[in-house]
């Protein structure tokens, strides 16, 4: 490794220890990024690295609301606000109860390189909370997240830092959040993507980030004369983008057989009924298990690193951090999968990410592979800076061409370094040099 590299990566580990996420994420980038500190010694001199593994601003604050039976609780907020150089921060919020701030700047700092590649102009930021809405009532949802704006407010706005979705935060928590902040700024912009469509929200974005790992997966697989129809496909999660991307893969001819969710996953040999993983998850709010219960062809099993021991052609692993590791990658192997795309963030360690590469498995790395959710929040402040409302067609048809630009972008950056095939280490150079010349030209700051 570029013995500046090195340095700033030792550095990194030292002065923030206890964040094992984030240096996760830095290592996975950091090596990748070497062959072009190589190639431009001007990069050390102004201090290039070390600015951009640290985060512009973090911001840590005390969430306090009431529950339904008058008890306070106090839950942790963050928003890390990691880089601007070529547009506001942009990034989702995470309402988990594993949420830390190793995992929020791991996320934060994966996001500058994902927003840098979808060619628009947005920078990196991530938030959330340890707070855990699950089994909480739609009262105290609301009383939490107007609890969280009425701090959050004053480092957001539409050209600073436009927060949106993740884990935990869909269309119900960005509406109570909008509400607090439209109330307390009295402006109703373009703060927060991901909003209803009824107050400044785009079509697409809702389906957005699922569609896109679908399209950019038909593109890898179109690079070697291949196409999803007829392939075995597995997912895991059963959220947001689990959903829309199983939705995407079965217009397009795939067969899904998995979904998943923290407790298990199920197995349905004759593919996924999605109208009832809908009706289970976004209307009642349910477990993935109640599908096996409704659903003769389905095998519901506890434990949720089993889906990848199933045989499938195609796995999209759309669930959380590290939910697939060495043993995960093997067993994939050995049932012959052909390509690998990333939903979620960083869902496969690092020594899982070598073993398929290794095995020549098609490996497409979730900062370019899920990078249509962001891209299409941004078509969606371009839409409210617009005052402008776009078609369906009009919005899929520019995401498609995104994912389709990003798929080119990394695999030509790949080239260019001689790693053909890398896709890991095409992205993160691809969405690299973008940031980089915008931080060169801006001078340190
Ligand atoms: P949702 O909250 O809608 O769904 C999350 C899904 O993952 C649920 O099925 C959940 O199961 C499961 N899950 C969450 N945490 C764990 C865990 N610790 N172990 C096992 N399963 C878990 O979130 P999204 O679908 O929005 O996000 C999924 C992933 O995609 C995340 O990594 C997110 O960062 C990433 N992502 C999301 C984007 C978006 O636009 N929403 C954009 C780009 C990436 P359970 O219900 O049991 O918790
Ligand atoms: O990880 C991600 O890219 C997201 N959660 C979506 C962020 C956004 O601003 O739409």
């Amino acid at each position: 490794m570029n013995n500046y590299v090195k340095k700033v990566l030792e550095d990194l580990k030292k002065q923030n220890p206890n964040e094992p996420e984030f240096h996760q994420a830095a290592t996975e980038i950091l090596e990748s990024l070497s062959l072009v500190f190589d190639k431009h010694p001007e990069y050390e001199k102004a201090g290039l690295l070390e600015r951009f593994v640290e985060p512009e601003r973090v911001i840590m604050f005390r969430v306090p609301w009431v529950d339904d039976k008058g008890v306070t609780h106090v839950n942790k907020g963050y928003r890390v606000q990691f880089n601007s150089a070529i547009g506001p921060y942009k990034g989702g919020l995470r309402f988990h109860p594993s949420v830390n701030l190793s995992i929020i700047k791991f996320l934060g700092f994966e996001q500058i390189l994902k927003n840098s590649l979808t060619s628009l102009p947005i920078g990196g930021g991530k938030g959330g909370s340890n707070f855990d809405p699950k089994g909480k009532s739609d009262n105290e949802i609301m009383r939490f997240c107007q609890s969280f704006m009425t701090e959050l407010y004053r480092h957001i706005g539409q050209d600073t830092d436009v927060p949106a979705g993740d884990i935990g935060v869909g269309a119900r928590e960005i509406g109570f959040l909008f509400g607090q902040y439209k109330r307390i700024r009295n402006e109703h912009v373009g703060v927060l993507t991901g909003r209803g469509l009824t107050y400044g929200g785009s079509l697409v974005r809702k389906e957005a980030t699922g569609y896109g790992l679908v399209y950019i997966t038909e593109e890898a697989l179109k690079a070697v004369k291949d196409s999803l129809k007829g392939k075995t496909v597995a997912i895991s999660g059963s959220g947001n983008v689990a959903i829309y991307a199983c939705e995407k893969a079965q217009q397009l001819g795939a067969k899904v057989v998995t979904m998943s969710d923290s407790n298990g996953y199920i197995y349905d040999k004759d593919g996924i009924d999605l109208n009832l993983v809908k009706e289970i998850k976004e209307v009642r709010r349910g477990r993935i298990s109640e599908y096996a219960k409704e659903k003769s062809s389905a095998v519901y099993t506890e434990g949720c690193s089993g889906v990848w021991t199933v045989k499938c052609d195609v796995a999209l692993p759309c669930a959380t951090q590290n939910e697939l590791n060495s043993d995960s990658a093997n067993a994939l192997i050995k049932n012959g999968v052909k390509i690998v795309a990333e939903g979620a963030n960083m869902p496969t360690t690092l020594e899982a990410t070598e073993i398929l590469q290794k095995a020549k498995v098609i490996f497409l790395p979730g900062k370019a592979a899920n990078a249509g959710g962001v891209a299409t929040s941004a078509l969606e402040m371009a839409q409210s800076s617009g005052r402008l409302f776009w078609s369906f067609e009009e919005v899929d048809s520019k995401l498609k061409g995104i994912m389709s630009n990003i798929y080119n972008n990394i695999a030509q950056a790949a080239k260019k370094y001689d790693l053909e095939g890398n896709f890991v280490a095409g992205a993160n150079i691809a969405g690299f040099e973008k940031v980089a010349e915008a931080m060169m030209a801006q001078g340190v700051c």
